[in-house]
C-alpha cells in the first residue's frame, strides 16, 4: 500500500548520503550506470534497499511509487511471484553452464511467436550487445558498411553509435564521448528523426552504401518521441528499394507497447530487432532477431561472428520467459493505456492550471513530460525543452514519493500494477511540485 507522504520538509536522504559518499571512493560517480547519477537533475540519487510491485524503497525507507521499473523491464510490477519463483527454480538447478540448455529453445520460441519480425533469435546480455551485433549482422549480410542512425536515439554505449546518442549520453551533455575515435563513427550518418527527406538525401548521397537504418521506432531516449505519422512505413518502402536493413531497436518498446512491440502497434515489420529489458524479466538478457535467412549469418550458422559467456544465462531466460508467458496470457495492454492515460491527461491539467508551457507525449505506456512550448518531434525540439525547471519539478515529486526518470531526456514507465489511487497521488503531488518549482 502506499503510505501518506511524509511532510516535505521532513523528507531526509541521509543513509543515502553516506552511501554515496563510500560509493565514490570505489566506483566512478558512486554508480554502475550514469542515467542513474542524477547528473540532469542535481543532487544525490537516493540507494534503495528492495521494490515491491509499483513501490520502491530507499535505505532511509523512503517509499516512492516508481515510474522507472528499471527504466523498462518490470512491466508487471517488482517481485512478481511467479517470475521469483522461475529464478528460484532454476537456480536449484545451477546458475550457468557454458553449455546449451532447453530454458534457451523455450525463450526463443516464446520470441519468435510474439515478435512478427523474428524467426530465429539471437540472446545476448544487454540491450548495447543485442544493438552492436544487430548492426554487424546488417553490415555483415549486405556487405555494406555505413549506417544512418537517428540523432537522440540511444542503442547503448557501443563506439560506433555514440554519435549524438540520447538518454545519458545527451543528459551528461556528452554525446560524442571521448575515447570515441573518428574511426570507429566515420560510417555513422545522422538524420532527424521524423525527417523522412534527410533518410532519402542520405541514400542519393550514398547510393549502394548503406547497410542499414537504425532506429527506436518510438523514441524514448530524449524523452518520449513517438513517430510521425507515415515514417515508419516510408522508412520500410525506401529501406525496402535501397535493398537496406531497417533495424528496430526494441529494446525499450519490445513486449511493451504490444506483446510484438512497436512492430505490432504500428504494423511495420522490420528486418532486424533489437530487444531487451522486459526480455530478461529483471535479470541481465537481451537479443536480436530476423528472418531465418537473416539470422543464418550469424556465428556458427554464418560467418558474422558474435559469441558471449553469458548468453542465454539459465536465470536470466527463467525470468525473461516467465514474464513473456505472464504478459501473453494477461495481455495488460488495455489497462496500461487506460492507467497511462489517466497520468497523461492528469499531468497535461497540472501543468495547464500552472500556465506553464508543456507538452506531454506518450505511447502505450511510455511518457514524458516536456517542459516545451510546442510538441517535439526529434532532437532538436527536445533539446529546448526548460530543463532547469524539469530538476526543480524531479525535486520536488521526490519529495512527494514519485520517484520520475531523472532526465528530461528520459520516459517514464507504468506497470501493470500501478493503480488508480497511485495515479491520482502523482497528480497532486505534481500540482504541490510544480507550483514549487515556478516559486523556487
Ligand atoms: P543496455 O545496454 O543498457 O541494456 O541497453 C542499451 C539500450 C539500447 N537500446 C535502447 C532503445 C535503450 O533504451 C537502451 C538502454 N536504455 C537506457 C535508459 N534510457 C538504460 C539505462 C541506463 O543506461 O542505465
Amino acid at each position: 500500500m502506499l503510505r501518506p507522504t511524509q511532510p516535505v520538509s521532513s523528507y531526509r536522504l541521509e543513509a543515502s548520503h553516506q552511501a554515496f559518499l563510500r560509493a565514490n571512493k570505489v566506483i566512478p560517480g558512486g554508480v554502475n550506470s550514469p542515467a542513474r547519477a542524477f547528473g540532469a537533475v542535481g543532487g544525490e540519487p537516493p540507494f534503495m534497499a528492495r521494490a515491491e510491485g509499483q513501490y520502491l524503497y530507499d535505505i532511509d525507507e523512503n517509499q516512492y511509487i516508481d515510474y522507472i521499473g528499471s527504466w523498462g523491464p518490470m512491466i508487471l510490477g517488482h517481485g512478481r511471484p511467479e517470475v521469483k519463483r522461475a529464478v528460484t527454480d532454476a537456480l536449484e538447478f545451477g546458475s550457468s553452464f557454458g553449455a546449451p540448455t532447453l530454458r534457451e529453445v523455450d525463450i526463443a520460441e516464446a520470441v519468435v511467436a510474439a515478435v512478427p519480425s523474428i524467426s530465429k533469435v539471437r540472446f545476448v546480455s544487454s540491450g548495447t550487445e543485442a544493438a552492436m551485433s544487430a548492426v554487424r549482422l546488417a553490415r555483415g549480410a549486405t556487405g555494406r558498411d555505413k549506417l544512418i542512425k537517428m540523432k537522440g536515439h540511444y542503442h547503448g554505449h557501443v563506439d560506433a553509435l555514440l554519435v549524438e546518442a540520447g538518454s545519458a549520453a545527451t543528459t551528461l551533455g556528452t554525446p560524442n564521448s571521448p575515447g570515441v575515435t573518428a574511426g570507429a563513427t566515420a560510417d555513422t550518418l545522422l538524420c532527424e528523426f521524423n525527417d523522412i527527406d534527410a533518410v532519402r538525401d542520405t541514400f542519393a548521397r550514398f547510393p549502394g552504401q548503406i547497410a542499414a537504418v537504425l532506429l527506436e521506432p518510438v523514441a524514448g531516449n530524449m524523452g518520449l518521441v513517438p513517430p510521425r505519422p507515415g515514417y515508419l512505413e516510408a522508412l520500410r518502402e525506401i529501406t525496402r528499394k535501397e535493398g537496406s536493413i531497417l533495424l528496430f531497436d526494441e529494446v525499450m518498446t519490445g513486449f511493451r507497447l504490444a506483446l510484438g512491440g512497436a512492430q505490432e502497434r504500428f504494423g511495420v515489420t522490420p528486418d532486424v530487432t533489437a530487444l531487451g529489458k522486459i526480455i530478461g524479466g529483471g535479470l541481465p538478457a537481451a537479443a536480436y532477431g530476423g528472418s531465418a535467412e537473416m539470422m543464418n549469418f550469424v556465428s556458427p550458422a554464418g560467418p558474422v561472428y558474435q559469441a558471449g559467456t553469458l548468453s542465454g544465462n539459465p536465470l536470466a531466460m527463467a525470468a525473461g520467459l516467465k514474464t513473456l508467458e505472464l504478459l501473453r496470457d494477461e495481455r495488460p495492454y488495455d489497462r496500461l493505456e487506460a492507467i497511462s492515460a489517466r497520468l497523461e491527461d492528469g499531468l497535461k491539467k497540472v501543468a495547464s492550471d500552472a500556465g506553464v508551457p508543456h507538452v506531454v507525449q506518450r505511447v502505450g505506456s511510455m511518457l514524458t513530460l516536456f517542459f516545451n512550448d510546442r510538441p517535439v518531434w526529434n532532437y532538436t525540439d527536445a533539446k529546448r525543452s526548460d530543463t532547469a525547471l524539469f530538476g526543480k519539478f524531479f525535486w520536488g515529486m521526490l519529495a512527494r514519493g514519485v520517484y520520475l526518470p531523472c532526465s528530461q531526456f528520459e520516459a517514464a514507465f507504468v506497470s501493470a500494477v500501478h493503480t488508480e489511487a497511485d495515479v491520482d497521488h502523482t497528480i497532486e503531488a505534481a500540482a504541490e511540485a510544480l507550483r514549487d518549482a515556478l516559486l523556487s
